[in-house]
């Protein structure tokens, strides 16, 4: 058997022979990858550990919180808090964000995270996943408040995501490409099993709520009808489609094979810009998306070019395939 790479040894060797990884952001990443592990026990349990169905409570955005998605968020910031690496965490489960107690050493370093993505998976079985992001704290002033998180996404130093499919997978990105590794259960590591992570730049392949397309605005409603029409369309091309309904799995398969992700605006909620969260799902997809050569965007910029207005800032992501992004892109820009 060839030799293994731990996740340690990854981060240590690229903070060794790139200095690209400081320390502290090193414990950062092994730290949340631990509460990964933890999550995924808890994901792999189900209903044996009584981990399934509804909380009864309601997140900042309305939506019935499921056991899973409390318990993944309470082991985030149990594990992050003490460690000395993180000012504050934000995250889609929590209205407010949550500053590191006094009794714990500030660090530099901001954590955002979507704790468990994939809500309507959970209980069916199905791949659902952990999203994070990481920024840095401002250093021009004392202490942080929720203005410190309202930074674009191409200032992030690091995100990546989990996901609890078949494999528990964490995929990272440092800002120097994307590498992926696996948790081995008997050995309780993280080993890598993936590294450069390329997305081809054309694809046959797109992932949609076909469900909602009599409410998508009119270029997406084009760019997937041509899709549709095969061989003899405007494409040339038969394309399949696959949708999860758990975005870390679905940007997982376009990571892995190609394919282009699209949850659009749709005018069921026209003041709302998309359902997708700007900083803790479409910011560090985008991130990792763009290191494996691909796309994001929403329609009119890139994804990482936003300049988000609100913590819970919700957007309209196009990710993916790069040559398939640019054509719905530019399909947006000739609608005006
Ligand atoms: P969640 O964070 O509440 O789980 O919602 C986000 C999820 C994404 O993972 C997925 O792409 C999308 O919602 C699925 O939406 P739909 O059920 O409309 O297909
Ligand atoms: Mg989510």
């Amino acid at each position: 058997m060839s030799k293994r790479v731990s996740l340690t040894q990854y981060l240590v060797e690229q903070q060794r022979e790139h200095d690209n990884i400081p320390a502290q952001l090193r414990l950062l990443i092994e730290v949340v990858a631990r509460a990964c592990k933890r999550i995924a026990i808890a994901v792999n349990k189900g209903a044996l550990g009584e981990v399934l169905g509804s909380a009864g409570s309601e997140n900042v955005q309305g939506e019935v919180q499921k056991k899973l998605d409390i318990i993944s968020n309470e082991v985030l910031i149990e594990a992050n808090e003490w460690g000395g690496h993180l000012a504050a965490m934000a995250s889609e489960e929590m209205d407010e964000i949550h500053i590191i107690p006094n009794r714990y050493p500030q660090g530099e370093f901001l954590l955002l995270f979507d704790p468990l993505d994939g809500s309507s998976n959970i209980d069916v079985n199905v791949s659902i996943g952990t999203i994070f992001s990481v920024l840095k704290k401002p250093t021009n002033h004392e202490g942080v408040s929720e203005a410190d998180f309202l930074q674009p996404g191409n200032q992030q130093v690091a995100a990546g995501y989990c996901v609890y499919g078949p494999q528990t997978t964490l995929v990272l990105t440092v800002g120097a490409g994307v590498v992926m590794f696996t948790l081995d259960r008997e050995l309780g590591g993280w080993f890598l099993v993936e590294q450069d992570v390329q997305i081809p730049a054309d694809t046959k392949e797109f992932a949609i709520n076909m469900s909602n397309m009599r409410h998508w605005a009119p270029p997406v409603k084009r760019y997937i009808d041509e899709c549709l029409a095969g061989t003899t369309g405007a494409r040339g091309k038969d394309f399949n489609m696959r949708w999860i309904a758990s975005m870390v799995a679905d940007v997982h398969r376009i990571l892995s094979r190609g394919g282009i992700f699209m949850y659009p605006w749709d005018a069921r909620e026209p003041s709302k810009p998309g359902k997708l969260r700007l900083m803790y799902e479409a910011n560090p997809m985008a991130f990792l998306v763009e290191q494996a050569g691909g796309a994001a965007t929403n329609g009119q910029q890139r994804i990482l070019d936003i300049q988000p207005t609100k913590l819970h800032e919700r957007v309209s992501v196009i990710l993916g395939s790069k040559n398939e992004v640019e054509r719905v892109t530019a399909y947006h820009e000739k609608a005006g």
